[in-house]
């Protein structure tokens, strides 16, 4: 248990100082974040979680990890439902087999690091200033705004896109080994799916691929809507345990019933209302 003395006991305040934007640290995280997002979509900020709570943070993924919807699922890089009428060369007609697993949100206690930093006000305002954007906003999806990402050895997370335009990660556990996280940078972008280049990833072409290794206690910034990306298949006895902490510029953001089925294996009533908020018109 952690002693309530608020966020610094969980973040070092001189290597990211939250709460105190005009602290030029802070403005340094912001520099260097922003350069590797607009260049390659994806960032590293080390060490946000204070190395002295990284057994802890492993600890509350262990005791959660039970609770995931684990399964085995056909499905496609847009987890959309099969269309025949696609013709053979369409990315959507690969099918992928997802064997991954989610703890969704109203698993995670509010007391665990992971659901205090993805509460945090001042994470949020590092992060609008990290990905340039006015604001941003927790789901308001009741299962998958923060979830508990468990990959089994053996097992890895399909080729795919995110629902969400950001996307922030942070590993509880690392697995020995594999279980990297590959992405391509803006395979994709509003109005333009690209779908020969998709094609091509799923196809084997490495060419536009990029490889992150992550550490616990790491919070990894993502464009995800954008850029296809998939974590490989980890190697080992231990499992790997990845936190995602899922925002938007828009508040409101709920997914949509098939993807939540998908993910979850149960909806909310919230899923059903029909209210899905989207900032683009792509085809997901
Ligand atoms: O586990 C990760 O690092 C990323 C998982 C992911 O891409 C997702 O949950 O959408
Ligand atoms: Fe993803």
């Amino acid at each position: 248990m952690l002693g309530g003395r608020g966020i610094d006991e969980i973040v070092d305040p001189r290597r990211h100082p939250l709460d105190d934007p005009d602290d030029p640290v802070w403005r340094d995280v912001v520099d260097r974040a922003r350069a590797q997002l607009r260049a390659e979509g994806c960032t590293v900020l080390r060490d946000v979680v204070r190395p002295e709570r990284h057994d802890l943070l492993r600890a509350q993924g262990d005791a959660v990890a039970g609770a995931a919807h684990t399964d085995v699922a056909d499905v496609n890089v847009y987890n959309t439902d099969p269309d025949p009428t696609l013709p053979d060369d369409h990315p959507a007609r690969v099918v992928l087999q997802r064997r991954n697993a989610f703890v969704a949100r109203d698993r995670i206690p509010a007391d665990h690091i992971v659901a205090r930093l993805y509460a945090h006000p001042g994470l949020h305002r590092l992060l609008a200033a990290c990905f340039e954007v006015p604001e941003v906003h927790p789901l308001a999806d009741p299962y998958a705004g923060l979830t508990l990402n468990v990959v089994a050895p053996g097992g890895d997370h399909p080729w795919h896109f995110d629902t969400n335009e950001l996307a922030v990660s942070l590993l509880t556990r690392a697995p020995s080994s594999g279980g990297q996280f590959e992405y391509c940078p803006g395979i994709r972008a509003a109005g333009d799916e690209n779908l020969a280049g998709v094609r091509a990833v799923l196809d084997g072409d490495r060419t536009p691929v990029r490889r992150v290794e992550l550490r616990p206690g790491d919070l990894q910034l993502f464009r995800g809507r954008f850029a296809l990306h998939r974590v490989a298949r980890v190697e080992g006895r231990s499992p790997r345990h990845a936190a995602i902490l899922a925002y938007s510029e828009r508040p409101g953001v709920v997914g949509s019933p098939t993807r939540t089925r998908q993910l979850f294996g149960r909806v909310a009533p919230e899923h059903l209302a029909g209210a899905t908020v989207r900032g683009d018109t792509l085809q997901d």
